[in-house]
């Protein structure tokens, strides 16, 4: 029989970019919650292919179905390079994604979450629970703050620190894109400390990617960008941006250690951490 027209589901979410006129849309079976807090519109949807789906102000944030290659990538290039990482500082990314990559590795005996907005962290709790469940282990802190404020108080303080945030806004970019939020950060690492944050994409965010990058390689003395294919984030492929004092993502990596790991991962492997450093010419061109 013929495809007709009126097969569509009753029901659609649509992620709508105004800026470049261009969108995603998914069927929705249940919308679960809903809410407008002093920050930003949380949405929980149920959907046929994703799963849960979980967005601020009608971008997608993260999905049950293929939130493990963001969380995975934020987290493990950096730990992997860290030699002995203990104590992590993970702004942003209050669904508990990272933090349950970041306490995959056994010699984490502490991670600070610093999210601006205790409702994405509650949220989580009760709709996403194979994202945030790691966020009640005793060895994870939870500080409701602005993160570029948070940050400010450490010296020499910290193993790793992990940039989950939303999307820049207009001007700066928002608190924690600024080349004086990446100060902090590099001050409050120690001298073996290692960095990651996410840092847009190359196809309808080159500006902010380009700046990111750039604001972090003008803080970090080695800083190289890094990218994946994220499906839930439109158009499909991200990128983060790797930095440090001294370690290098390439150099000071060591693939037996990744062999070695005794937890399960879904996308990172000792052979994607050095296929992301390596990048299409068109990117290489962006950042150069
Ligand atoms: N783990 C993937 C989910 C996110 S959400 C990013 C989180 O950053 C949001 O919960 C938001 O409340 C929080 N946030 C925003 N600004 C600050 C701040 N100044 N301090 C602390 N937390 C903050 C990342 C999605 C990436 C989207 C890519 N398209």
């Amino acid at each position: 029989m013929a495809e007709n027209n009126f097969n569509f589901p009753h029901t659609i979410f649509t992620e709508y970019d105004k800026v470049h006129n261009v969108g995603v849309f998914t069927e929705v079976t249940n919308h679960i919650y809903t809410e407008q807090t002093e920050y930003q519109r949380i949405d929980i949807y149920e959907t046929p292919t994703f799963g849960k789906l979980f967005s601020l102000d009608g971008f997608i944030m993260t999905r049950d179905s293929d939130e493990f290659v963001y969380h995975e990538m934020i987290s493990h290039v950096p730990l992997f390079i860290h030699p002995d990482p203990k104590k992590v500082l993970v702004i942003g990314g209050g669904d508990g994604g990272t933090v349950r990559e970041v306490l995959k590795h056994d010699s984490v005996e502490k991670v600070i979450l610093c999210e601006l907005d205790k409702k994405v962290v509650e949220t989580a709790l009760t709709y996403l629970p194979n994202i945030s469940y790691e966020l009640k282990n005793p060895k994870v802190e939870i500080v409701y703050e602005d993160g570029s404020k948070f940050v400010s108080q450490f010296k020499d303080e910290f193993d790793a620190i992990l940039i989950d945030s939303t999307d820049p806004t207009e001007g700066e970019g928002g608190l924690l894109f600024t080349e004086e939020f990446y100060h902090k950060c590099f001050e409050a690492l120690k001298e073996n400390g290692v960095f990651s944050a996410q840092t847009e994409e190359p196809f309808l965010r080159k500006e902010w990617m380009i700046r990111a990058y750039k604001r972090i390689s003008n803080t970090f003395n080695v800083a190289r960008l890094y990218m994946g294919y994220v499906p839930q984030y439109m158009p499909g492929t991200w990128t983060w941006t790797f930095a440090s004092k001294n370690l290098d993502p390439i150099k000071d990596f060591d693939p037996e250690k990744v062999r070695e790991f005794n937890k399960e991962l879904k996308y990172y492997d000792e052979e994607v951490h050095v296929a992301s450093f390596s990048l299409p010419v068109f990117v290489k061109k962006l950042i150069n």
